[in-house]
């Protein structure tokens, strides 16, 4: 067995281990409640488990304190993601200047309620501080401050996250490699870089590369299958591939799944890493049950491919959301409006995990 088919098989039985623990704790819970039985309401991260999957939400660390958005990060999620905390801009943002205290909340706050950790991101263009996109580094420099950074933030969190979002957003949409700081200046060769420093960080954290509007087939998600099978070929420690999936109402690609089972089938791990549906404002009732069965679409999609290892939403509630900001006019992306009230697409979800 190759080594990286070898990681993807660990990876997976660590999956099922991890959604049978959250199972069963479930079932304990409810196996001892008294009196006449009441039939407590299935959550997203019962019927996530029972389907051998996690399902995971973005987290703004500003939102934390809210008990009712804690309450319901802790009870209806098996797995959670830092929304912008593990960013670089947050944790290295002077050179050697290290901050892990809202990483470290959220791994805390996981390990309290029996939650995997999803990291969320080593390498990216965005939220990079500009001593490193403007540093005027060579090429040399620039690969040993990027494995710097890696190597200090996977070892501070190593045994504590479970999948590293290693290289995000990587390519233009067109399928060529974006013109990042680290592309310009190290050259391709800085992602096969990046994974080796982070699993020689980690060796038991699963190594994903991650990006979006590659959820159907297109020249940008053929590009990066390309790219991760010439990766695979050169023996570089890579596990996964996370789908953003921030999709448009009525826009989900109709060879959605196919898509994630080709990767699968390289024998690596596919993840839905960051899924939200938004709507044309304002939203009526139609369009929050169309958007209830695209949500169900996606999961059970993801539940249909083998090497599907779980479903993470872009955030809980519409409150919270960054899609307004960023696509004016538009909104009503997350599975609960913006009182904290479960929509439509939180049975859509629940439904697509066979619940
Ligand atoms: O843009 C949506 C997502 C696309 N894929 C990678 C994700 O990491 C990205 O997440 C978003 C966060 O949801 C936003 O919350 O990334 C944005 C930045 O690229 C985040 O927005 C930023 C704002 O732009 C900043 O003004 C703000 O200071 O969040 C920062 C922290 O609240």
């Amino acid at each position: 067995m190759s080594p990286h088919v070898r990681r993807a098989a660990i990876a997976a039985a660590a999956a099922t281990l991890v959604a049978g623990a959250v199972y069963g704790s479930a079932q304990a819970q409810e196996d001892t409640s008294q009196g006449p039985s009441v039939q407590q309401a299935e959550t997203l991260r019962d019927a996530a488990s029972a389907s051998g999957r996690f399902v995971g939400t973005a987290v703004n660390d500003g939102r934390l304190y809210d008990g009712n958005y804690s309450s319901i990060v802790a009870s209806e999620f098996s797995s959670v993601t830092a929304e912008n905390v593990m960013k670089w801009d947050t944790v290295q943002p002077s050179q050697g200047n290290f901050n892990f205290s809202g990483g470290d909340r959220l791994v805390d706050f996981a390990q309290q309620n029996n939650q995997q950790v999803y990291g969320h991101t080593l390498v990216w263009h965005s939220q990079l501080p500009s001593w490193v996109s403007n540093g005027g580094f060579n090429a040399e420099q620039l690969n040993a401050v990027m494995e710097n950074h890696i190597t200090e933030v996977v070892s501070h969190y190593a045994g504590q996250v479970a999948y590293w979002d290693v290289v995000n957003e990587a390519f233009n949409d067109d399928g060529t490699l974006r013109q990042s700081v680290f592309q310009q200046t190290i050259g391709e060769e800085y992602i096969a870089n990046a994974f080796r420093a982070a699993d020689a960080a980690d060796p038991n954290a699963k190594l994903c590369i991650n990006d979006y509007s590659t959820d159907g087939i297109n020249a940008k998600s053929n590009a990066m299958y390309d790219l991760v099978s010439s990766l695979l070929d050169q023996g570089v420690p890579i596990d996964c591939v996370g789908f953003q999936s921030h999709l448009i109402l009525d826009q989900l690609p109709s060879d959605y799944q196919e898509n994630l089972q080709r990767f699968s089938d390289l024998g690596l791990e596919v993840i839905v890493t960051e899924l939200d549906i938004r709507i044309q404002d304002p939203a009526d009732s139609s369009d929050l049950q169309r958007q209830a069965e695209q949500y169900q679409q996606v999961v059970s999609s993801c539940v249909a491919v083998s090497g599907c290892a779980g479903v993470t939403v872009w955030g809980i509630s519409d409150a919270d959301s960054w899609v307004p900001g960023t696509f004016p006019g538009y909104g009503a992306a997350c599975p609960w409006d913006e009182y904290l009230q479960p929509k439509p697409a939180y049975d859509g979800i629940l439904t697509g995990f066979g619940g």
